[in-house]
């Protein structure tokens, strides 16, 4: 049976059986105890879906006067990255967070204030960390890029309760994997970025999917963030982080006319249960 390119990238996508998160089972976290330090519920039971509707919001400023405040509310999930706030742009951006993806730099980094700041309390938090493309997991342990271990001991001590996961190393990969797998140039060997990662995880619990100025809309600015005033073009295309090319292949999948794309900076993509393969 011969399937659509889009189909099979779906397909493709969904088998890959994504979703994982450390359990605190593989060295050298299980003789750290880190068993008993990890939510006992996996992820996809945390969020309490299934949800038939979700957003993701891109921190991107052209999110800016887009008034898609109650649009993205109406939707039984919602998704958030990093320190990018609600309070004062509800009209563009809404106000609802159910789950907030959160590179370790907001772990790490003083500045973020992540032990007290309202943005991370009250929702599902998932953070990541590259960690080395050959999966060991020791050496990423004594040497991550920004040190997330400890603050998330700390926390998770701090507020058992809260569902808190680290992703698997092996999840980015995966997913840096079927993004240059299906694309002709060499990706650089980076992971990709929160935007693309909180995408794919959405797939997994939800039916339905809106992406919000993911792909460019027609109010694309060099803005960098809706919440601040910093001008950088590599922001929404990518330096560090293959951006571009996951701009590219999350179009591909995508169900929306041009119009609505180049409007409103919404794509629409189908969870992995609706994708028959
Ligand atoms: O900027 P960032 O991402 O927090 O944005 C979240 C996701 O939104 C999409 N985005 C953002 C801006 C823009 N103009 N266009 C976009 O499409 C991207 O998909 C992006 O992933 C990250 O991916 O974690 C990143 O984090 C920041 C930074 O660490 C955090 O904001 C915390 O301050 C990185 N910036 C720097 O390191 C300076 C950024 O490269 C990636």
């Amino acid at each position: 049976k011969k399937h659509s390119g889009k189909k099979n990238l779906l397909c493709q996508l969904k088998q890959h059986k994504l979703l994982r998160t450390l359990t605190g089972s593989e060295e050298p976290f299980a003789s750290l105890g880190w068993q008993k330090l990890v939510p006992r519920q996996p992820l996809e039971e945390a969020i309490s879906g299934p949800y038939r509707t979700c957003a993701v919001v891109s921190s991107a400023g052209a999110i800016l006067n887009s008034s898609l405040g109650s649009e993205i509310d109406s939707h039984d999930a919602v998704l958030r990255f990093n320190a990018a706030p609600t309070e004062g742009y509800e009209n563009d951006v809404g106000n609802k967070t159910t789950i907030r993806v959160i590179n370790s730099q907001i772990m790490a980094d003083p500045q973020h204030r992540f032990a007290d700041s309202l943005l991370y309390k009250n929702i599902t938090l998932v953070a990541w960390d590259p960690g080395p493309y050959s999966g060991n997991l020791k050496k990423w342990y004594k040497s991550p890029d920004h040190d997330l271990f400890s603050a998330y001991i700390e926390h998770r001590k701090r507020s058992p309760s809260q569902p808190f996961y680290i992703l698997h190393p092996g999840y980015l990969w995966n997913l840096w994997d079927i993004l240059q797998s299906n694309t002709e140039e060499n990706v650089h060997p980076n992971p990709p970025s929160s935007g693309f990662i909180g995408i794919i995880l959405m797939m997994s619990v939800c039916e339905n999917l809106d992406v919000y100025e993911f792909i460019p809309s027609k109010r694309h600015t060099t803005l960098c963030h809706y919440y601040e005033e910093y001008h950088d073009f590599a922001c929404t295309l990518g330096a560090y982080h293959p951006l571009f090319y996951e701009k590219l292949l999350i179009r591909r999948i995508s169900t929306v006319s041009l119009d609505e794309l180049i409007a409103k900076g919404k794509v629409t993509l189908p969870g992995f249960s609706q994708i028959k393969c």
